[in-house]
């Protein structure tokens, strides 16, 4: 999706739309084929209950998608530890952690002008960024941290995306653990690659070495030990075709907050 407001729809209508929706489900058939119209449709959606899925996005992308994760003050920062520290186990990983993270590699490929293998130091010698943000799970628990890393929109910009690319598309080195955001998300201020937390190297138990830190969308879309990140205009070639792992497990690809 481009520049909306090219397209001429305004804020007016779709506010109307809105509230003629929660008038009647004929009127959310209006306000879903506006949705469709401007391509604000997302991967997930299904059928007629996918209605409430696509308007939350489309009426997010439309309204709220320049705005910012609220950020906080340093006295603000929850004390460890947090609730949902995981490790992955697997040798592979074991294996790289073994080596100080050494070969730990982030590639970076699909539409984009020169795919890249970046290692840590790369990464960490690119522009850097500090946040304190909160980051929420979907089951209700929270805690806010100070995260350091590069944004996301910088590695954009090393590997240079072609111009009709329309999602990214990130995976752990976790089997079966991936997800993808839309170029709005991805060239957002806020989203970034963390290496750092608190003051130190980002945990392995909060996903270190490399995490995608979102803050405008839930927990789950914050995928830990990234490997590997990919470019495309289409989500139909991964997975089951619906954006990512999480809606194949029952939950929406769309997870903003
Ligand atoms: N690779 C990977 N990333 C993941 C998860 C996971 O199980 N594996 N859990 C997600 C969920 S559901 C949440 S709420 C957050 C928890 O982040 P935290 O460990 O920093 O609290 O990580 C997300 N990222
Ligand atoms: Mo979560």
């Amino acid at each position: 999706m481009s520049d909306l407001s090219s397209r001429k729809l305004s804020r007016r209508k779709l506010i109307t739309t809105g509230l003629a929706a929660t008038a009647g489900v004929s009127a959310m058939g209006v306000a879903a084929g506006i949705a469709q119209k401007y391509g604000l449709v997302p991967p997930d959606h299904g059928g007629i209950y996918g209605l409430g899925e696509t308007l939350t996005y489309a009426s997010q992308r439309l309204l709220t998608r320049h705005s910012l994760a609220r950020e906080f003050s340093r006295s603000q920062i929850s004390k460890p530890p947090f609730a949902n520290e995981i490790e992955p186990l697997t040798d592979k990983f074991k294996r790289l952690q073994a080596g100080g993270f050494a070969d730990w590699r982030l590639s970076v490929n699909g539409m984009v002008v020169r795919p890249a293998s970046l290692s840590l130091d790369q990464l960490k010698s690119y522009p850097s960024h500090t946040q304190i943000t909160m980051l929420q799970c979907e089951e209700g628990w929270s805690y806010i941290a100070e995260w350091v890393g590069v944004p996301l929109s910088h590695v954009l910009d090393v590997v240079g995306v072609l111009p009709q690319a329309r999602y990214v598309v990130y995976f752990s080195i976790e089997p079966d653990t991936w997800e993808s955001i839309d170029m709005a998300d991805a060239l957002h201020p806020q989203t970034f690659l963390t290496y750092g937390m608190n003051g130190d190297e980002l945990p392995v138990g909060h996903g270190g070495p490399l995490r995608l830190r979102l803050p405008r969308q839930l927990g789950y879309k914050n995928v830990k030990f990234l490997t590997h990140l990919t470019v495309t205009d289409n989500l139909k070639g991964f997975g089951k075709g619906l954006g990512s792992a999480s809606p194949e497990a029952g939950y929406a690809w769309y997870a903003g907050i």
